[in-house]
């Protein structure tokens, strides 16, 4: 855990922290009720505990002025197309790092920096299609953060996320906090499901292609869905290539990955392969698919596969030796392997149930010796519409009803018991949530350290709990307690578009830089076309002119820009290339270009560069508008445009 801060005291001279967790807990209380001593006699010394208990359990998810969070939560933004970092138990958003969107603040789908990011894992047929309308995508649908694993538990390299409305995958380094890699999946229509592998290494982030098409897709088939299939993608998440896809049956929803580093599993809906409503619910059976991992990486060692444009893929559609399709009640859902690595949950949606996989049993699954069925353990009802679950490292599990707006509280060992024919409930609690939960997620719950301390219910709708602001309402997110034996909520966070899902992660496994690293690859573009210009990013204040570009090289210390003004022709193509030469912590300078629409942060030691046409000839102030300095109202020069006839 993060170190205590021991100026976090409140009067008592105890620290908060030590007070309310752990089992120093009603030691530090008894100890709070004595030193206080205004107070004789052991039943009023009783009454004091009791009250300074519920004070300080109510004041559990407070997090005073200057004091820190105990988690990072990364917060997918669903239809906003970034990642969100939340501090828990807080609930303040601490940054935003944009991704799918274009940032006004950032200059992030605008920098060269974030362009190439953006471009470089585009499929060709894209960079045509976008060729006319500003190379890049403004728009994504951000559904599931997670984070890279070593050995069950995360390991703080990278996070990933995907982007369902455009067939994408992004990777985003944690030690800048920035997106470094964006791929397109071929084959695949629509990626939505998605997990990384947990053990031995995250190694592959598996990725579900949801909506079934013709491949390949060309036209040539069209309402013909009998030929429409879904793809299951394994992505390498060091280089950020597709390593193998598997062509799947059905839709493919959200996926897991095992603690074994052997099986990866989707839920799977439409297995009447219909187009329409109507069509893709009317049968009553769907599936859990189990992808063998091992299988698929020897039939791919072995050239045991096609190609599918420029990517291996094998056929594990039902009946292939790849996948097993074990029958689930009408429409699953969410898929979510518990941390004591036996048990997979998946989510029943249409059907009041979860259905729990004993991953013990799909060996025998797979050679056949035992039907895909039979690796079914436990299948509670649990109420209406159950999305998502999230376990506490104790044995149990925390399940979102979406129509009851309520999570409820179930024992995974009771309900094996319960399905095997014994008198137990294996529900132990529900608590109403402000409404209608999707996803939901505890403290470190989709790792084998998982902690019980926090669960996040993610409420697609807030409705009343907040002041009105207009026809469109935030969402809801809600923290509940769930260490020892509490189940409740305490606290309410709206939040804009949309609280698709989450992860809770100890913070000190999170060490992100303070300042960047002045060799980063970030800019590696800009610091090789420095070089070829003679020029020292550090010291620049150069500008370089080449036929028709311009390359204007400035560095800035607070609260000055290197060059107070350059010269440039209307018609050029001026490329802004800035370093930001001061080396403090939260010194960030920005370039804003008036009237050119030209704006980005450069973060400390780091470089950042935008390119444009110069086609507006006059007078064009360039300012920082980071608050840098006591002076950062002044920083800021000219860009004088020729005309072009002069
Ligand atoms: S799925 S609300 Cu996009 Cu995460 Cu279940
Ligand atoms: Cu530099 Cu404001």
């Amino acid at each position: 855990m993060k170190k205590l801060d021991k100026t976090n005291t409140d009067n008592t001279g105890i620290n908060r922290r030590e007070v309310v967790t752990g089992p120093a807990k009603l030691a530090a209380v008894a100890a709070v009720a004595t030193t206080t001593g205004t107070v004789g006699g052991s039943l009023a010394t009783s009454m004091l505990t009791a009250e300074t208990a519920n004070a300080q359990e109510a004041g559990k998810a407070h997090v005073g002025p200057g004091q820190l969070d105990d988690y990072y939560g990364f917060w997918s933004s669903g239809q906003s197309g970034e990642i969100r970092i939340i501090g828990l138990p807080s609930m303040r958003e601490l940054m935003r790092i944009p991704i799918f969107n274009r940032c006004s603040a950032t200059g992030w789908g605008q920098t060269n920096e974030s362009i190439r990011i953006l471009t470089e894992g585009m499929l060709p047929e894209t960079k045509e299609y976008l060729a006319d309308k500003g190379g890049v995508f403004h728009n994504g649908d951000a559904h599931h953060p997670h984070m890279s694993f070593t050995d069950g538990t995360y390991d703080g390299r990278y996070l990933f996320i995907n982007d369902k409305a455009n067939t994408r995958v992004a990777r985003i380094r944690c030690d800048v906090m920035k997106c470094d890699k964006i791929i397109e999946v071929p084959n695949a229509a629509d990626i939505h499901g998605l997990r990384p592998q947990k053990f031995p290494r995250t190694g592959y982030v598996f990725a579900n292609g949801e909506h079934r098409i013709p491949i390949p897709n060309d036209g040539m088939i069209l309402d013909d869905p009998k030929k429409y299939v879904s793809i299951f993608s394994a992505i390498d998440g060091d280089t950020m290539k597709v390593a193998w896809q598997v062509i799947v049956d059905g839709n493919l929803d959200n996926c897991d990955a095992d603690y074994q580093g052997l099986y990866a599993f989707s839920t799977c809906y439409n297995s009447e392969e219909g187009v329409t409503l109507e069509e893709m619910t009317s049968s009553e059976q769907d599936w859990a698919v189990v992808f063998d991992i091992k299988r698929i990486e020897a039939a791919v060692k072995a050239g045991d596969f096609k190609e599918i444009s420029g990517v291996p893929g094998v056929d594990g559609r039902k009946g292939s030796k790849f996948t097993r399709y074990i029958p689930i009640s009408n429409s699953p859902h969410g898929c979510n392997t518990a941390p004591d690595g036996n048990y997979v949950v998946i989510n029943g949606k249409l059907s009041p149930t979860v259905s729990v996989i004993d991953v013990r049993k799909l060996p025998d699954v797979f050679n056949d010796k035992i039907k895909p069925r039979d690796c079914i353990v436990a299948e509670p009802e649990l109420g209406l519409g159950p999305l998502h679950t999230a376990f506490d490292g104790k044995g149990n599990a925390y399940t979102t009803l979406f129509l009851d707006s309520q999570v409820a509280k179930w024992n995974v060992e009771k309900a094996i018991e319960a399905f095997q024919g014994k008198k137990v409930n294996p529900i132990l609690g529900k608590v109403d949530v402000q409404y209608q939960p999707g996803h939901n997620h505890t403290s470190m719950g989709e790792t084998k350290e998982a902690d019980g301390n926090w669960l996040v219910s993610l409420n697609k709708f807030s409705k009343d709990r907040f002041i009105n602001v207009g026809p469109l309402k935030p969402e809801n997110e809600q923290l509940i307690d769930i260490s020892g034996n509490n189940f409740k909520v305490v606290h309410d966070g709206p939040t804009f578009a949309e609280p698709h899902d989450c992860i809770i992660v100890r913070a000190d496994v999170v060490n992100p830089k303070q300042v960047w690293d002045k060799d980063d690859v970030y800019w590696d573009e800009a610091r090789q076309q420095a070089k070829k210009d003679g020029v020292d990013l550090f010291e620049a204040s150069e500008v370089i002119r080449d036929g028709n570009k311009v390359r204007v090289y400035m560095h800035s210390i607070a609260p000055n820009f290197s060059l107070e003004k350059f010269t440039v022709k209307q018609g050029d193509e001026v490329s802004i290339i800035i370093t930001n030469a001061d080396d403090v912590d939260d010194l960030t300078h920005g370039f804003t270009l008036a009237n050119y629409g030209v704006a980005f942060e450069i973060g400390p030691q780091a470089t950042a560069s935008v390119t444009f046409k110069a086609d507006r000839p006059g007078v064009h102030w360039f300012y920082c508008q980071w608050f840098c300095h006591a002076l950062h109202m002044e920083m800021r020069g000219r860009m004088l445009v020729e005309p072009r006839s002069a």
